[in-house]
């Protein structure tokens, strides 16, 4: 039996990568539909004229009177519900719905559905190589890179999504195996009324599960309604029954699971407290699913962290470099100073600074005062950074991101690091993270 109901029409709302992929399937399924896009020039727009040419696309401001000839809108994430049109097409009736709710009514495998708002991406990595490990026939996707529909395959014994606040908008009923929200700080703002509707968002990652993992040390993690759902939980405290944590013995800490030692936690690869924390969510979500423990642990042993997440990236004169361009909020840019600042002998010499995406810095003050020698600060918002910092640290204003990497050369002193974890995105100055990432990395390899 089709899953989706072919007397219908559909819209296609966002001609990026995720639209490309509803595209595919729902051509695939012969079911009949429209593509609209706010862009005139959307990225996929060659494409779809190329592999598609009878598909009707309307690019440019979207036109109400079109969306209300669909049953069915298929919005893309990277557009609000919020966007008038769409509410107008709310309002007469036309439902919205997104990719991730079809890919969840197709898939014939378990789903592991990760979201938070850090830490995402790195969960999902380990999670997948642990399944491998173990022999599964796994596909890692979502947000992370691969649309959730491209990965549907009758082969796959297991999925692993990471998902985001805005693709579980369009998510009625995800009906995961297992689920968690790995952690709720502050990030899109600018799309959001505040924090509790953030929240809600992510919180819809439950519905329809069947297990779930959450974080002992984060409260907004928990699931409102796990009522009689078998929970499982993380966190850096030792751990009681069903958890996942850390506890020492003879001076040795352990990753450890109730009241079972698993693996010292000195061989891990990835550094920092908050990559512990990780390494835990992914073996609650691997325990929830039945993956044994020996290739789990050997999945974390090799891990090296993924690029542009406190990725170091050389020594020079005493001073290392680290690449953390992901820190896109400030929650990852606190994990970042918090946990090098911990590592380091001297002083953090910290890169900020971008499109703020509204959020309040106010929470960088106090750890960017213990742990910063100096903070070079860039992109549109550094006069909101540079606001809540006031005279906490010296502050270096700064045009460019080589002119940045020059002041940190001049600031630095031997035994500090320099950290780019700008707290905020990067599409005030890049086309994305990795190429900020990717442009901070050269220029520091180039220093003399
Ligand atoms: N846009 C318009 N008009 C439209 C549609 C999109 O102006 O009609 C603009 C918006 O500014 C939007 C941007 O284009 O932010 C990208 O939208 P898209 O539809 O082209 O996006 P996709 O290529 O389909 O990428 C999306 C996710 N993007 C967003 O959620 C913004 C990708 O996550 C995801 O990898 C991909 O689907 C596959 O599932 C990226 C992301 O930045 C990595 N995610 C955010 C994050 O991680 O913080 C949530
Ligand atoms: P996401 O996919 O949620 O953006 P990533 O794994 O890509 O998550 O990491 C994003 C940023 O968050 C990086 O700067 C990384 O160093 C930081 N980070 C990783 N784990 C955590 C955590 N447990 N808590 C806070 N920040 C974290």
């Amino acid at each position: 039996m089709s899953l989706i109901a072919s007397d219908h029409f559909r819209i296609v709302v966002g001609l990026g990568k995720s639209g490309m992929s509803l595209v595919r399937f729902l051509a695939s399924r012969g079911v009949s539909f429209a593509v609209a896009d706010t862009r005139e020039n959307p990225p996929e727009l060659a494409t779809l004229r190329r592999d598609y040419p009878q598909v009707d696309v309307r690019c440019g401001e979207l036109d109400v009177e079109f969306l209300c000839r669909a049953d069915e809108l298929y919005v893309s994430p990277g557009l609000a519900l919020a966007t008038p049109a769409l509410q107008a097409a709310a309002a007469r009736g036309v439902k919205m719905s997104g990719d991730i709710e079809l890919f969840a009514r197709n898939a014939k495998a378990p789903i592991i559905a990760i979201t938070g708002s850090n830490a995402k991406s790195t969960v999902t990595t380990l999670v997948g190589e642990m399944a491998a490990a173990a022999g599964k026939r796994v596909a890692v996707g979502g947000n992370l890179g691969t649309p959730a529909l491209d990965l549907l395959n009758d082969d796959i014994e297991l999925y692993v999504m990471e998902l985001s606040s805005f693709q579980l908008e369009t998510t009625d009923h995800l009906g995961a195996e297992v689920a968690t929200v790995l952690n709720i700080s502050e990030d899109h703002m600018d799309r959001y009324s505040g924090l509790p509707a953030y929240h809600l968002a992510k919180h819809r990652i439950f519905r329809g599960a069947r297990q779930v993992v959450f974080n002992r040390q984060d409260a907004l993690t928990r699931p409102l309604m796990g009522e009689g759902l078998p929970c499982w939980t993380f966190g850096l405290g030792a751990p009681d029954f069903k958890g996942f944590g850390l506890r020492e013995e003879n001076g040795e800490k352990y990753l450890a699971f109730e009241f079972q030692n698993l693996m010292p936690v000195r061989e891990l690869k990835v550094r920092g407290a908050h990559n512990q924390a990780n390494a835990l969510a992914a073996l609650a979500l691997g325990h929830a699913v039945g993956l044994p423990f020996d290739a789990m642990l050997s999945a974390l042993r090799n891990f090296a962290g993924l690029e542009h997440r406190c990725q170091w990236v050389r020594d020079l004169d005493g001073v290392a470099w680290y690449n953390d361009s992901k820190a896109t909020n400030v929650g990852a840019a606190l994990a970042a100073i918090e946990g090098l600042g911990a590592d380091i002998d001297g002083k953090l010499v910290l890169i900020a600074g971008g499109d703020g995406k509204g959020a309040d810095f106010k929470d960088l003050r106090d750890p960017v005062a213990a742990n910063c020698r100096a903070v070079v600060l860039m992109g549109r918002d550094r006069e909101l950074i540079a606001a809540v910092l006031g005279d906490a640290v010296p502050l270096v204003r700064v045009a460019s991101l080589d002119e940045a990497v020059q002041q940190c050369r001049a600031l630095a002193q031997p035994g500090d690091a320099v950290l780019l974890s700008p707290a905020c995105a990067s599409f005030d100055m890049f086309k994305n993270y990795e190429e900020r990432g990717r442009l901070f990395a050269r220029a520091a390899e180039d220093l003399a």
